[in-house]
């Protein structure tokens, strides 16, 4: 099926709805994690991210995710957080549930964003009760190349990303499950499909029995075969959306 057709099923779903992973932003510049060219190549991904290490040496999480995490202001929206971002403002799309720590879809305009791996938009003290840091505060302390420390006790702060070993945010997780649930549609975007419980999340949308998935994603994925569609390439893919778009935004205004 053509891009062509895909975006027809985009523009007559019912709810559709985005499932994103780290492949959406690697067009932005941001090294995925399980990708040809992603971090756990080079680097322990799963230490950085580890709560318990987090706790013992919160400074090798500052000084080994600066370069991802506190550079965001270096960072642009891809084709497909712009894409997405459009097709919502035109009524096409629901939601976008993403894995991302990235805040590129809100960057790229994005309304519903539901966060299931939470979010560096905020820093918290691990010890004391309702200290909170925003993202460009804390951003600031690790571009100087110091750590962000809760006021009233010194500790160091922890940002809002849901690291391995925490529970994810039940209440964008039960969101998320929801809006997969209505969804008639879901595309599935730059996910490997292998972190879970984020990699179920589809399944509620086949588990409908109506609903179905599209899948964008450069190598195979444990839901291939449950997928009505499945596409390579994002940026080829969403850069053809943008051309319909285009089309459509242009056919509407002459009232085709
Ligand atoms: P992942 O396991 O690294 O999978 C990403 C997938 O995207 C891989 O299968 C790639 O092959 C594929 N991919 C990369 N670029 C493209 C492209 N241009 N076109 C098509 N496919 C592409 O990442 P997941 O999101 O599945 O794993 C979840 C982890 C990764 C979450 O906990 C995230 O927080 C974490 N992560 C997030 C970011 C970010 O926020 N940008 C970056 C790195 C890791």
């Amino acid at each position: 099926m053509s891009v062509e057709e895909l975006f027809a099923k985009i523009s007559s779903a019912k709810y559709c709805t985005a499932l994103t992973g780290a492949g959406v932003s690697t067009l932005s510049g941001i090294p995925d994690f399980r990708g040809k060219n992603g971090l756990y190549n080079e680097m322990d991904a799963e230490k950085i991210f580890d709560i318990e290490y987090f706790k013992k040496d919160p400074a090798f999480f500052y000084k080994a995710s600066a370069p991802l995490i506190y550079s965001l202001d270096k960072k642009e929206p891809s084709v497909v957080h712009i894409v997405l971002a459009e097709l919502e403002r035109l009524g096409f799309l629901k939601a976008v549930i993403t894995q991302n720590i990235d805040l590129l879809h809100e960057k790229a305009g994005s309304k519903k964003v539901i966060e299931i791996h939470g979010s560096p938009g905020f820093h918290y003290c691990l010890r004391c009760a309702g200290v909170r840091m925003s993202y460009d505060e804390a951003a600031l302390i690790v571009q100087a190349g110091e750590l962000p420390a809760c006021p009233n006790c010194g500790k160091v702060l922890k940002p809002a990303i849901t690291f391995f070993g925490e529970m994810l945010p039940a209440e964008a997780l039960s969101e998320a499950v929801d809006h997969a649930q209505k969804s008639d549609l879901m595309l599935v975007l730059g996910t490997s499909l292998t972190v879970y419980p984020a990699a179920s999340i589809p399944r509620y949308t086949l588990s409908q029995g109506k609903g179905e998935i599209v899948i964008v994603n450069n190598m195979p994925t444990p839901l291939d075969h449950m997928a009505s569609l499945c596409f390579d390439d994002l940026g080829e893919v969403f850069g053809k959306i943008k051309e319909f778009i285009e089309e459509f935004i242009e056919e509407t205004k002459q009232g085709k």
